[in-house]
């Protein structure tokens, strides 16, 4: 098995200075694109992880918890979990309105991090929702951390741990960008170490992003075994088509 993986980032299917406001027109522009590379047999196996846009970083900067900084407050957790599978679920339904078998798959529920920061997000479920024919949808999330309460657990780094559990062959980004700019904002074709990028990258251009922006991106698709492209929303047909939209960064 090598499914396909595309990630849709929470700054594209929400508002993100409005807190928990959907982009309803770029969610389904997104599901129109998945639905109909689906149904033309573009993609068979097929992930997908969002972020947390207006939902989960929202809730994740009022409580102060990042993927470094925790909380040992259920009621934080529960308020950035509950935002996330608010929007899991807007994620799902437009997808099943398209007729795309889409299945939840909460991180909070599944995984831990270990006290080195070591994420363990067990990926059976996902296989198995593959292996049936269903699409499973990750989601940005807190995650139990050992001595330090929850952390947030980003979309970025679901999408690298899953590639790797799953063997995918092929990872997208769907970014706001139409893929990672140089500093006179054109895109850069390709990435195969962090300094062909390293002045262009600074951090996230939205204050209440607490994962890291593109350069956090950058550096851990930079350590996938598979290809990765970073593309605007444009470019969701295009990839899951197979063609490189965007930006394409290889590792090793
Ligand atoms: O938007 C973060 O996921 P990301 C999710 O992929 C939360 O960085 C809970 C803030």
């Amino acid at each position: 098995m090598s499914p396909t993986i595309l990630k849709l980032g929470g700054s594209v299917i929400t508002e993100k200075d409005r807190a928990e406001t959907l982009d309803g027109a770029a969610l389904d522009a997104a599901a129109d694109a998945i639905a109909a590379a689906m149904e033309g047999g573009d993609v068979s196996e097929l992930v997908l992880v969002h972020g947390g846009g207006s939902f989960g970083h929202h809730h994740a900067s009022e409580a102060g918890v990042t993927t470094t900084d925790e909380s040992g407050d259920a009621a934080d957790a529960i308020a950035i979990h509950s935002a996330m599978k608010t929007l899991n679920q807007f994620v799902l339904s437009r997808l099943h309105d398209r007729g795309v078998p889409a299945l939840p798959v909460h991180p909070l529920s599944a995984g831990a991090r270990d006290a080195d920061g070591d994420l363990d997000l067990p990926m059976n479920q996902a296989a198995t929702m593959l292996h049936e024919g269903f699409v499973p949808v990750l989601h940005g999330d807190v995650i139990a951390t050992e001595g330090e309460g929850v952390t947030v657990l980003s979309g970025d780094e679901i999408v690298t741990t899953a590639a790797a559990h799953l063997s995918a062959d092929r990872v997208g980004l769907c970014s706001t960008v139409p893929g990672v700019l140089d500093t006179d904002e054109e895109v850069i074709p390709e990435i195969t170490a962090f300094a062909d990028a390293a002045d262009a990258l600074g951090g996230s251009d939205a204050d209440a992003d607490v994962t890291g922006g593109m350069a956090a991106k950058v550096r851990e698709l930079l350590d996938l075994g598979a290809p990765a492209s970073v593309f605007g929303p444009e470019s969701i047909g295009a990839f899951l088509a197979g063609e490189q939209p965007g930006t394409t960064i290889r590792g090793r």
